[in-house]
């Protein structure tokens, strides 16, 4: 199983085009917050089989998103976040003792716009960074893959969107 990860693309949506041109197939997608409406856009340009979760960013209103998703892909128990909630422009401790107190093996979120992955104590924090407003130190546009391997394990890899 492949499952496309963003996050941040602020109604700016010809990076994200681009990936959707490139890297299927894949089997889901997963928005973590601030599509500011394009979520609607995205269902349309996916294939109906393809299952899209979208997140509620701290600049999405006016919207039926929520702002927090359980769920499990393989053999991790997932929590899916914009991440502001968390504080996690300052850093992702919180986010890091919630994810572990609630029993989550992974907890996505965005909205630093800076790609990051780290695993401690058994419990893998990920940004994907943001496609169109790309914040880290060269600025590139990223996204990352979640690979699921027939026994459940995840691997996770960052892309920087080539020209
Ligand atoms: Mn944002």
């Amino acid at each position: 199983m492949k499952i496309l990860i963003v996050s941040d693309t602020h109604r700016k949506n010809e990076n994200l085009k681009k990936v959707l041109d490139r890297e299927p197939p894949f089997d889901m997608m997963i928005h973590l917050g601030d599509a500011e409406g394009s979520e609607v856009i995205y269902r349309k340009w996916l294939p109906v089989q393809t299952r899209l979760i979208v997140l509620k960013g701290n600049n999405d209103f006016f919207t039926e998103l929520e702002s927090e998703k359980e769920v499990r892909i393989g053999r991790s128990l997932c929590l899916l976040t914009h991440g502001h909630y968390y504080n996690v422009s300052l850093d992702t401790e919180l986010l890091r003792k919630e994810a572990k107190a609630r029993g989550f093996d992974v907890a996505m979120f965005g909205h630093t716009h800076r790609p990051f992955q780290e695993t401690i104590d058994g419990v893998t924090l990920l940004n994907p960074g943001s496609l169109s407003y790309p914040r880290q130190e060269g600025r590139r546009p990223t996204y990352m893959i979640m690979d699921v391997d027939n026994k459940g394990r995840a691997e996770y890899t960052l892309h920087e969107l080539e020209d």
